[in-house]
Formats: structure tokens, C-alpha cells, sequence
């Protein structure tokens, strides 16, 4: 098999990919990376050196791509199906490209420095770091609940780049600091990525991991129900 994914089932940038794979059933041999085991993370270091989940690497390109948006372009580019995942209009796909950005860097990156902060030994916490993240988390859940507003998905009528990284980012980031009481929008937008079959898939298979979130408060499995715009 030509592609090869490095992830690990729970890791929210990974299910990013997997979304991405899934819409379009592209086949591919998943690896799982154990950065708690030296032998696992020696073999992922060589494949990339940064030691950055998802990795794909593809034999028949003699190519790696790592960040998962790069990954989901790539894919698009070389393996397309018919779920495109950037829009060939410019204008709409600037915007798909922004809106990924924001996901990632106002939501899913804020989200793991909350979570990670769980993770770090006694007296190496970082409380003002943490705050400054829950309130980067409430600014973004204002502006997205705006842009959503009516709209099914974030680009036009169709799923694509921007789901893949809001699915994750909004899943996890409602278990850290929740949204489902006080943003309709953006919970009616969570719930309708979590019934997308390409997501439940992922969110099936990081089941048996969920007991390693570090968090009081597990992420929730199933959708609220909230009326759809
Ligand atoms: N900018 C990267 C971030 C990838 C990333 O941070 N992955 C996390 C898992 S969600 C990881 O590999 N963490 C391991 C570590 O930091 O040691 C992307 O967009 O793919």
C-alpha cells in the first residue's frame, strides 16, 4: 500500500487527517505512534524528525507530509475522491484556508495547552498561560458562533478543509471549557460534524483511549439533538 498515516487514535490534529481519509475512503495502512514507547518513537523519528502527529508518508511519491492540513492538500492534490476539500473558486478557498487557521490556531491550540498543562509535574504549571487559553477559547466561540449563524457548513454547502480541523478542535475543546449551554450555533455545528459517518468513525475508534483524557470531564460521544439551522 503506497500510504502510510503516523497518529494515534486519540490525538485531536490526527483525527484531523483521518476525517480527510475516511470522506474518501483512500486506503492506507495506519501505524499507531506510542510516544510512551522508545521503539515507537524512534521509528516515527526517523520517518519525521519534528516527532508531530499525523506523518504520512507515501512510497510511490517518495514523499512525507507532515502537518494535517498539508496532509489534507496533499491529498487532495495527488489521491482527490469526490469529497474536494479546498474549493476551486479563489475566493472561497481563502477563505477555507483561513478558516483552518482559526480552528487550529484559536481553538484546538488553546484547547491543548489546557489539556497538556494537566499533564506537566507538580510545580511546573503554567496558570496564567491556562488562562490566557480559556480566554482565547471564549473569543473564538463568540466569533464562530456568528460566522455559523444559519450556515450548515463553514465554506458554501459543502463539507470540507475546515470541517476536518473544526471537528476535533470542537469536540475536545467543549470537554475542556463547554459550549453547549451558552452557543446554539456552534453546538448545532459539533453535532452535525459528529453524525457525519467520517468522524463518528474516528470518535468509534478512539473510544477505548477516552480514559487517557487528562480532563474531570470526558468529552461527550453523542450529539445534543440541537435543532439544525
Ligand atoms: N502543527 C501540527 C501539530 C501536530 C501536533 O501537535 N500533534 C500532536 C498530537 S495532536 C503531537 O504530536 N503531540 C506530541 C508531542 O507534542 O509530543 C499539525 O497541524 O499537524
Amino acid at each position: 500500500m503506497s500510504l502510510v498515516l503516523y497518529f494515534h487514535p486519540l490525538a485531536s490534529f490526527c483525527h484531523k487527517a483521518l476525517i480527510a481519509l475516511y470522506e474518501n475512503g483512500t486506503p492506507f495502512e495506519p501505524v499507531i505512534v506510542d510516544l510512551g514507547d522508545a521503539a515507537s518513537t524512534a521509528a516515527f523519528r526517523a520517518v519525521w524528525p519534528m516527532v508531530k502527529m499525523p506523518a504520512l508518508r507515501d512510497e510511490a511519491r517518495q514523499a512525507t507530509i507532515a502537518e494535517a492540513t498539508i496532509l489534507i492538500e496533499y491529498l487532495d492534490s495527488f489521491y482527490p475522491g469526490p469529497v474536494r476539500f479546498l474549493p476551486a473558486d479563489p475566493d472561497a478557498a481563502w477563505r477555507a484556508r483561513m478558516w483552518d487557521r482559526f480552528y487550529d490556531h484559536y481553538v484546538e491550540e488553546p484547547m491543548q495547552k489546557i489539556v497538556t498543562d494537566r499533564l506537566r509535574p507538580e510545580g511546573g504549571h503554567d496558570p496564567v498561560g491556562v488562562e490566557q487559553a480559556r480566554n482565547q477559547l471564549l473569543e473564538a466561540y463568540a466569533f464562530a458562533e456568528k460566522e455559523m449563524a444559519g450556515k450548515r457548513w463553514a465554506i458554501g454547502d459543502s463539507f470540507g478543509l475546515v470541517e476536518c480541523a473544526a471537528a476535533p478542535a470542537l469536540f475536545y475543546a467543549n470537554a475542556v471549557v463547554p459550549f453547549e449551554e451558552t452557543h446554539p450555533n456552534l453546538t448545532a455545528y459539533l453535532d452535525r460534524l459528529m453524525l457525519r459517518p467520517s468522524f463518528a468513525r474516528v470518535l468509534d475508534e478512539a473510544g477505548p483511549y477516552f480514559d487517557f483524557f487528562p480532563m474531570e470531564r470526558k468529552p461527550r460521544l453523542t450529539p445534543l439533538g440541537v435543532p439544525q439551522p
